[in-house]
């Protein structure tokens, strides 16, 4: 597919181009163009002019950009972004970026520009501790899982908009990379030469294969609301939490978003706090990865309660009755713990790892990426007889106190 590409060259033009965005900052005075896309597959660029004012331009490439052109993938990935962060901010607008644009012709957003803000994930490797921000995305997931599920929406728009957010392409990337290659090496896998029983370990466990299994054919026909789809900590954006005002969650990327299992969103959370307590650990900050596991419970918490406060504003109450409630809920847990474990063991072994890993010194990485992997067989194979977040991650801090620094 052909169309021009962002550069920094090319940029003033564009804003003065586009009504919607020379509205929001001169682009005759700007001070400042930096390209930031540090993820996986788009072009990111910030732009700041000398008053102050910012905006990022985001677009998406005719190929994944880790890998490059040998790797071709749709750019209307940048439509299910844009549609859906509008469609969560219609239920958590503080908690996603503002949409200012989308240039169908050449797959750029233009959305608010969140430079105050860190990588969530860049400042837990740093050590770094924002108070809430676990709170809040549950709060994301809950909302979200409500208001654009068939809970919270009338049958017939409910339809259309799963219509709408059908996209094969990027959950194919997410079928193979989470549940198939991992335990079927196409090529795209690695490890340390020190884990690599730890990753034939993973591939010969029958009883994770079986649970994986499961879990990719609920991931392909759980159809239960507008999941993000890749809500990791590299797709969360936070702000200083020293003062109330100035806190700030803002869930960024959501390219990978579709109908599908509540859960999922979850367990991507919960596998990231399983990585960054793996890393606390590795360094020796015990107190670091006990606060990182710790945030388990803070989003499921918020989540359950978020849930629960929407619930008697649901469609169908006569039907769903509260018994749905509790299944439903109970059902989530078993759910995020599954999607965690694949998460975990994706991240480790496959293609398209994590800094909090994969910058830590071989000698300690080791103990780091076995202790994931050890925590990811034990969610997936426990998870039907306890899935309370106090226990995961009672179970998680044992396991990879023991790995990690044994
Ligand atoms: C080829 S894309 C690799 C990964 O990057 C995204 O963040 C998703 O997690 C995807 O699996
Ligand atoms: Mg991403």
């Amino acid at each position: 597919m052909s169309y021009e590409h962002l550069t920094v060259d090319l940029i003033p033009g564009y804003l003065a181009s586009k009504p919607e965005l020379s509205s929001l900052i001169d682009w005759q005075k700007i001070k400042n163009i930096e390209e930031v896309g540090d993820g996986n597959l788009n072009l990111v660029f910030i732009i700041q002019d000398e008053l102050g004012s910012g905006v990022v331009l985001k677009q998406a490439l005719p190929y994944v950009r880790l890998v490059g052109p040998d790797w071709p993938m749709t750019p209307d990935r940048a439509r299910f972004e844009y549609e859906t962060t509008i469609a969560h901010s219609r239920w958590v607008g503080d908690l996603v970026p503002k949409m200012y644009l989308f240039d169908r012709d050449r797959f750029i957003m233009g959305m608010e520009d969140l430079s105050d803000h860190l990588v969530w994930r860049g400042a837990l490797n740093q050590g770094l501790r924002h108070e809430g921000v676990a709170e809040d995305l549950g709060r994301y997931v809950a909302s979200v899982a409500f208001g654009t599920s068939i809970f919270g929406m009338v049958a017939e728009e409910e339809q259309a908009a799963l219509a709408r957010a059908v996209n094969p392409e990027l959950c194919r990337i997410t079928e193979d990379l989470v549940f198939s290659e991992p335990y079927a090496n196409v090529g795209r896998n690695s490890v340390l030469m020190a884990n690599e029983k730890d990753a034939a370990e993973l591939a010969n466990n029958t009883a994770m294969i079986t649970e994986i299994g499961e879990l990719k054919w609920s991931f392909m026909t759980h159809a239960e609301a507008l999941i993000h789809g890749d809500l990791h900590t590299g797709s969360v954006m936070v702000r200083n939490s020293n003062g109330a005002s100035l806190h700030s969650t803002k869930v960024i990327d959501s390219e990978f978003s579709f109908y599908g299992p509540v859960g999922f969103d979850l367990g991507a959370l919960w596998a990231n706090y399983v990585i960054a307590a793996a890393r606390a650990f590795a360094l020796g900050n015990e107190e670091q990865a006990n606060w990182a596991l710790s945030l388990f419970g803070k989003t499921w918490e918020t989540f359950e309660s978020t849930f629960r406060q929407r619930w008697p504003e649901r469609i169908d109450p006569s039907t769903f009755s509260d018994g749905v409630l509790e299944r439903t809920l109970h059902q989530w847990g078993i759910d995020a713990a599954g999607f965690a474990a694949a998460k975990m063991a994706r991240r480790i072994v496959g293609l398209a790892k994590t800094s909090d890993i994969e910058t830590l010194d071989e000698s300690v990485r080791e103990g780091a990426a076995r202790g994931v992997l050890r925590v990811a067989q034990h969610f997936a194979v426990h998870r039907h007889s306890g899935h309370a977040p106090s226990l995961l991650s009672g179970h998680a801090g044992e396991i990879l106190a023991a790995t990690v620094t044994g």
